[in-house]
């Protein structure tokens, strides 16, 4: 699927022997390109599943006072590994949908490469494009797959697949249950737990991204981060007040300044081990200086600015690989930045209403890190010189 150019999408309501950009039957001086913005900022920002039926006039993203609202995620079960559990870890019996643009989709993927359970849960792809209908799945667009398990166009039909009645956004990740035929749960944090603690006699990696002895202060960083930083960019982006934004930006500043003097002296946000708290912060900082920098108008400071915050990205970024097959990835092959910038620069109107992708800044996350001299390191299994085995 492919976004129209603001031009092309103005031409389809205008006929051909007409003005440029006027319709006959709106008064002489409309301008069209107006009404198609319009257009596209109600469609953009108001579609949701109520009572199961696809609406595109339903959702307000932000309140009264112009502050955005986030949603509560609909689906809540658990994958437990305890026989009495109705959803257990199995081997082929878990689904993932993700969009590679998304950074709380991001999160899943990240531990299901870091754990090694590409074998064990299969993938599916969105367009990195949502336009009215949702997520699509577009198999023939790079980087993108089909409905592995139904052929569906939209996203939405495992929605309604799973909750004929569903009244909610439809979000990425989702994690499907193909034997019951149903999501088990939509929300990032809770899968991202999931697959990293309950899925250990199944994966085919000694990887643990929520060691025992760091919980309490795990969970307390994620939490932490969620609001000034994961969330925050969000928070700046959709604002459509200058107070909620301005909130948003000292939040999310100040809680960067705060993790960058914090990393001068440890290698991870909990200390000398990788944990699931580097994957939340990781898929929003991967994502800062080419998106949210500038869509989302966070242009206080680049990432690539900070001391410690940029070596720390470059570390993480590095982490991984230590299979032979293409698929089984480290943690630079679940990046795929042509779709997180198509993704934002396109499917918000309202904050980049021309959809044109703005080119840089070109990033070398490849670049030496020198985090290695600081105590502590990944996991072996995922340690660079691990990598040719
Ligand atoms: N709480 C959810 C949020 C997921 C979410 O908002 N995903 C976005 C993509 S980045 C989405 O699918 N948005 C579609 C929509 O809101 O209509 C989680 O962390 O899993």
């Amino acid at each position: 699927m492919e976004r129209l150019g603001l031009d092309q999408r103005v031409s389809q309501y205008c006929p051909h022997d007409h003005q440029p950009n006027l319709h006959p039957s709106l008064p002489g001086n409309t301008d069209v390109r107006w009404l198609v913005l319009c257009l596209d900022l109600l469609h953009s920002s108001m579609n949701k599943l109520v009572d199961g039926e696809w609406r595109t006039d339903a959702h307000e993203m932000t309140g009264e006072d112009g502050a955005f609202e986030r949603q509560e995620t609909p689906f809540r079960n658990e994958i437990r590994d305890n026989p009495d559990a109705r959803f257990q870890p199995e081997a082929g019996r878990y689904h993932l949908y993700v969009s590679y643009a998304c950074p709380w989709a991001h999160r899943t993927l990240l531990v299901r490469a870091m754990k090694g359970l590409e074998d064990a849960i299969s993938v599916s792809i969105v367009d990195p494009y949502r336009d009215e209908d949702g997520w699509q799945f577009t198999p023939e667009k790079e980087g993108c797959t089909p409905d592995h398990l139904y052929g569906s166009d939209y996203l939405r039909e495992l929605y309604v697949e799973a909750d004929s009645d569903a009244t909610c956004r439809v979000t990425v990740p989702v994690l499907w249950d193909k034997q019951e035929e149903t999501i088990v749960n939509n929300e990032s944090s809770e899968v991202l737990r999931m697959l990293d603690t309950e899925f250990d006699e199944i994966s085919n990696r000694d990887v643990d991204l929520y060691p025992e002895g760091y919980q309490d202060e795990v969970d307390r960083i994620i939490d932490e981060i969620y609001e000034p930083i994961n969330n925050g960019v969000y928070r700046a982006g959709f604002a459509t007040n200058q107070e909620p934004y301005d909130e948003a930006i000292d939040d999310l500043f100040g809680a960067l300044a705060h993790w960058d003097e914090v990393l001068a002296d440890q290698r991870y946000l909990a200390g000398d081990r990788l944990t699931e708290a580097d994957i939340c912060m990781f898929t929003t900082l991967v994502r800062f200086d080419q998106v949210y920098h500038t869509h989302f108008m966070c242009n206080v400071q680049f990432v690539r600015e900070y001391e410690n915050l940029w070596p720390y990205l470059r570390d993480l970024y590095q982490t991984g690989v230590a299979d032979h097959r293409e698929e089984t990835a480290g943690v630079s092959q679940t990046v795929n930045m042509d779709h997180i910038k198509e993704h934002y620069y396109t499917t918000h109107p309202d904050v980049t209403p021309s959809g044109i992708i703005a080119r840089g800044p070109d990033l070398e996350f490849e670049a030496p890190h020198d985090r290695d001299e600081l105590p502590g390191g990944p996991p072996s299994a995922l340690a660079a010189s691990s990598a040719d085995d």
